[in-house]
């Protein structure tokens, strides 16, 4: 068969729908170009000499990584000058960053989580890149406020995992497509169209280390999948996690489950550990394309209106009848 690589699969998108503006194609082309420059330096390790600690902290109090700031760094140099974009925001930056001077300056507005999963990019385990598109609102200033749009807003959303091989997962709204990395063409070919999660599952994913810190609900629910066939769920669960959002994510689109980083007593006070506008927002928007579902446990991620750019929520996301059962104990 012939390969259909990324660009001719957005060009036929854009003839399709009519929904791919020329400037959103070259932001994703630009992205994922990005993408293989972080996939070639993942891939180079302890050679590269790119593991261990950069010595400096991101403002959610985190150490950063020296992966996490040259993937940061890769994004911005990749994304400032085509003209496409108003301004970028990323988890390794307090601010959005904006368009130096001497470029044009587009309608879009970007985020990203540069490199999730920073815990396992010094043992060699799956990691990658989340992002998040969205229209620059009309008329405004450049300013922070600019970003604070709810998930429903997004017109497109993707992530690339750094496994052992580089997939990218990619939706504007037109279904959920996946495309694998052609390392030695050095181009992404799609290798699924329209993914779909199964509604139902046997897969939970959740650190279960934090089991004394969450609420009634949750426990509640994990508790009668581990009874499994003696519980009321009548059949066995079986449990996964990477401590990647992006991988444990990836796999559920593949395969189905459930992946949960519920609100616990641990990080109440901060709202949940994971970060709405680019880990939350644009997995949910990819699982709800692929048919599953994606809330806190008491609202639909996508519907939460941002109040902060580093604002951080619950996170229950994957198969729909799961998804919609643990709602259901809150
Ligand atoms: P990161 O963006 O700094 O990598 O942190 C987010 C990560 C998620 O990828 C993952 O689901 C979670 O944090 C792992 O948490 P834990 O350390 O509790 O396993
Ligand atoms: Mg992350």
């Amino acid at each position: 068969m012939k390969p259909i690589f990324l660009t001719q699969f957005l060009i036929e998108e854009q003839r399709a729908m009519g929904k791919i503006t020329p400037d959103l194609r070259l932001l994703l082309e630009v992205v994922t170009r990005a993408c293989k420059r972080i996939s070639i330096a993942v891939g180079k390790g302890a050679l590269g000499g790119v593991l261990g600690d950069a010595g400096t902290g991101n403002i959610q109090g985190e150490a950063q990584k020296k992966l996490d700031v040259i993937s940061n760094d890769i994004l911005l140099e990749a994304n400032e000058w085509g003209g496409h974009l108003a301004a970028l925001a990323s988890e390794e930056m307090d601010h959005p960053h904006p368009i130096p001077e001497q470029y044009p300056k587009g309608g879009y507005l970007l985020l990203f989580d540069p490199l999730d999963g920073s815990s396992n990019i010094d043992v060699n385990v799956s990691v990658g890149t989340i992002f998040s598109v969205l229209r620059k609102p009309e008329g405004s200033a450049s300013s922070e406020d600019d970003f604070l749009q709810p998930g429903t807003q997004q017109v497109a959303a993707g992530y690339c995992v750094y496994g052992p091989s580089t997939t990218l997962v990619l939706t504007i709204g037109n279904g959920v497509h996946q495309f694998t990395l052609d390392r030695e063409l050095g181009s992404f070919v799609l290798t699924q169209r329209d993914m779909k999660i199964p509604p139902d599952t046997k897969e939970f994913s959740i650190n279960m280390s934090n089991e004394r810190f969450w609420e009634a609900p949750v426990k509640r629910y994990i508790d009668e999948c581990v009874a499994g066939k003696d519980g009321p769920r009548g059949k066995d669960f079986n449990m996964r996690w990477v401590a990647s959002m992006v991988a444990d994510v990836h796999r559920i689109i593949t395969r189905g489950g459930v992946f949960m980083y519920p609100l616990d007593s641990k990080t109440k006070s901060q709202g949940g550990k994971l970060r709405l506008m680019y880990e939350a927002n644009p997995m949910s928007f990819i699982i709800e394309q692929a048919g599953g579902a994606a809330t806190t446990g008491r609202e639909r991620i996508l519907d939460i209106k941002p109040n902060k750019l580093h604002q951080r929520v619950p996170v229950i996301m994957g198969s729909k009848n799961e998804v919609d059962l643990v709602s259901s104990y809150h």
